[in-house]
């Protein structure tokens, strides 16, 4: 069973080798055979359709509505507000609120305090008025969470730069953290980067506090407005939360008292370090939280909003704008379009389109154009390793991540391309950054190397999210399985990998998810990575996985996996034991693609689990080829920030059928590395 591979690049519909030509199947199956080959042929028309005329793809990337929220406090703040952007965006977050009046960080989530309150202060920017049904329903609920004294720091932070809080009740983040020697704790490059780069500026602002007049008061977000803030009690002066809550407390005096020489020179290095780092484009890391605390930090230190840095910082912010057709302006958290166009060639090739359709092989040059060939933030760690890879983003050459290294290397194999040399030079660059960025335990994090530190997470003002980088079953599975394919299954350090993936293991068998929810995402990266590696398909590992993957699929014979798996069983609604709750939820076509991933790596291909899963699949592709998914099955944070790729519904079910129609197409050394 061979993809058409001999060159022909006829219409698409022709590149996927029909179903019928696949041999081995006379059972039954060959119904389900055949409707997933159809299947798959629709899915690769509606994907090819989706392809910039740049050569790559971006799905929309949908978080939750703090994004718009911000952005809006941000423009009240600058004063660059606008009727228009203002009343779009505003639309986005009243059709985000549910009945009950709150807003939730994903479909189907439970109320979020954080998220309403920013959603409930930006409609009012928006000229909502807080006797509106929809207002008062909300601000009841806010009241009844606790009010904003119970909400996360972040929500603070922006109500601060009105007035509506107090920067004394919040705290301390000193200039003087830039200082701090890179052995140090909680040097600045202990934090993962997207909290190192989200830290820096808001020293600045910590240290500036500065207050825009408030257009109105926020006393009904308060339990009691006279007491907006009941001091609590501290956690005992013996436990690291207590010392550090102390520490906090030394810093707010030392605030009063800091030399303010010594306080400008800090202000001006950290100005000088957010600046070196700012995107071509303009943007900071390619995501929202460096971008808008950058702009607010430079404007306190005296850049205009007419400065280059600024207009830069803020257009490149209009960018994560996407206009819908209903007029409604959702902001993007960050954007994937080196993710998205990664996995649309995988599953494309997977689905037996030729290596050498030039969709593929425009998809293959604008990703050789990606490389990233300069060192960045991860070079702290790792001096002396050359640069290579790739980020997430259109412009990100600071954060390379090795997620999408990895993922590109496998997609580029996978593409027969006019100068296999050249293409052969960049990967190689790619896979011995990989291998460098290895962390020490024998695992990948997705930016850095070793960023385990354990005193991050224990500060006052890191209540939200994950502050460091430690490496996760998911992105070594990737390298795992990358370096296979480049001949590397028996290096040292794939070794080392496979016998941390193997450590990592629950139980019950499954895999943690740490950038996709989550023990099905987890396990299915691990699994294939396993056997690519050459891991028998008997190997005891690989059966538990299967077992426990077979133990969670739905009735519907799709897989789904609700984000509570993420909250300690305490906090799962009914209480049920962990492994009940843990891999189960609504059926979707992304988790349902990467459970069959998985069964397929393993030799499962004939089993009636795959065969329900794929007829999942096909029963519920729509009629453009798509599937649809409401449910977020990303993880920027596991329950604290979730992600809706909305790709993923299409290039994974694609993957998934195209591997069941084809056969494992790519195992082990691809035709490029024979014999090379
Ligand atoms: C699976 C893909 C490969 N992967 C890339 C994942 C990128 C995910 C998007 C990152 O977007 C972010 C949004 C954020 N918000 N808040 C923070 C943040 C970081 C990244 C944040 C949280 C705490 C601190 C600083 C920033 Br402290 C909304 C590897």
């Amino acid at each position: 069973m061979t993809a058409t591979t001999d060159g022909s690049s006829g219409p698409a519909g022709a590149a996927v080798t029909a179903a019928s030509e696949t041999t081995g199947t006379t059972s039954a199956a060959s119904g389900i055979l055949e409707a997933a080959g159809r299947a798959a042929e629709r899915s690769v028309e509606h994907l090819l359709g989706r392809q910039d005329a740049q050569g790559w793809w971006k799905g929309d990337l949908e978080t939750n509505v703090t994004m718009d929220a911000e952005d809006l406090l941000l423009r009240q703040f600058l004063g660059i507000q606008d009727a228009l952007t203002t009343e779009a965006s505003a639309r986005f977050i009243r059709g985000e609120q549910r009945e009950d009046g709150t807003w939730a960080t994903f479909y189907g989530g439970p109320g979020e305090l954080s998220t309403t309150i920013e959603a409930y202060v930006a409609l009012r920017l928006a000229g909502d008025l807080p006797e509106a049904p929809h207002m008062a329903r909300a601000s009841g609920w806010i009241r009844e969470q606790g009010g904003i004294a119970a909400s996360r720091v972040f929500t603070r932070i922006w109500l601060a730069l009105f007035g509506w809080w107090k920067w004394d009740d919040l705290p301390e983040l000193p200039p003087e953290l830039i200082f701090l020697p890179k052995w140090f704790p909680l040097n600045i490059y202990d934090f993962g980067c997207w909290a190192r780069q989200t830290i820096v500026p808001l020293t600045v602002v910590s240290a500036k506090r500065p207050v825009r007049p408030a257009p109105f008061a926020l006393d009904e977000l308060h339990i009691d407005a006279r007491v907006p803030n009941p001091p609590k009690p501290l956690a005992p002066a013996a436990s690291w939360d207590g010392f550090f809550q102390r520490a906090d407390k030394a810093l707010h005096a030392y605030h009063k008292l800091a030399p303010r020489r010594l306080r400008r020179v800090a202000m001006n290095a950290a100005a000088r370090w957010i600046i070196e780092r700012q995107e071509n484009d303009g943007c900071w890391g390619g995501i929202q939280p460096p971008a808008v605390y950058s702009v607010i930090a430079l404007h306190l230190l005296g850049y205009d909003l007419q400065h280059p840095v600024m207009r830069a910082g803020l257009e490149s912010l209009d960018r994560f704008a996407v206009w819908r057709e209903d007029g409604a302006r959702m902001i993007e958290a960050c954007q994937s379009p080196v993710w998205d166009t990664c996995l649309a060639t995988i599953a494309l090739a997977d689905a037996g389109v030729a290596a050498d359709h030039p969709a593929l092989v425009k998809a293959a040059d604008w990703m050789l154009g990606e490389e990233i060939v300069r060192p960045g933030d991860w070079s702290v760690r790792r001096p002396g390793l050359a640069p290579g890879g790739w980020a997430f983003e259109f412009h990100n050459d600071n954060y390379p991540d090795i997620d999408d290294t990895a993922e590109v290397i496998l997609a580029l194999r996978r593409v027969k391309h006019p100068d296999p040399a050249q293409v052969d030079v960049v990967i190689g660059r790619g896979a011995r950054w990989t291998m460098g960025m290895q962390s020490r335990n024998g695992a990948w994090a997705a930016f850095d190397a070793d960023n385990t530190s354990a005193f991050p997470n224990r500060l006052p003002f890191c209540d939200f999210g994950e502050v460091i980088d430690p490496p996760s079953a998911d992105v070594t599975a990737h390298v795992v399985e990358m370096l296979a394919h480049e001949g590397m299954a028996h290096h040292p350090r794939t070794r080392r990998g496979i016998e941390w993936l193997l450590a990592e293991q629950e139980t019950n068998g499954a895999w943690f998810g740490r950038w996709g929810v989550n023990y099905v995402y987890g396990t299915g990266s691990v699994v294939p990575a396993l056997i690519a590696a050459g891991m028998s398909a008997a190997h005891p590992a690989v059966r538990r996985a299967i077992r426990w993957l077979t133990s969670v699929q739905n009735d519907d014979g799709g897989w789904g996996e609700d984000l509570r798996s993420y909250l300690p069983q305490r906090l799962r609604p009914g209480g049920t034991p962990t492994e009940q709750r843990i891999g189960h939820g609504a059926s979707t076509a992304s988790q349902t693609a990467w459970a069959l991933l998985a069964l397929l790596a393993a030799g499962e291909r004939e089993s009636t689990s795959v065969e329900r899963g794929v007829a999942w699949l096909v029963e519920t592709q729509q009629s453009d080829g798509s599937w649809d998914e409401p449910h977020f099955t990303g993880t920027g944070f596991p329950w604290d920030f979730s992600i809706n790729y909305h790709l993923y519904r299409q290039v994974f079910p694609l993957t998934a059928l195209g591997r069941y129609v084809h056969g494992e197409l790519f195992t082990g050394l691809t035709d490029s590395r024979k014999g090379g």
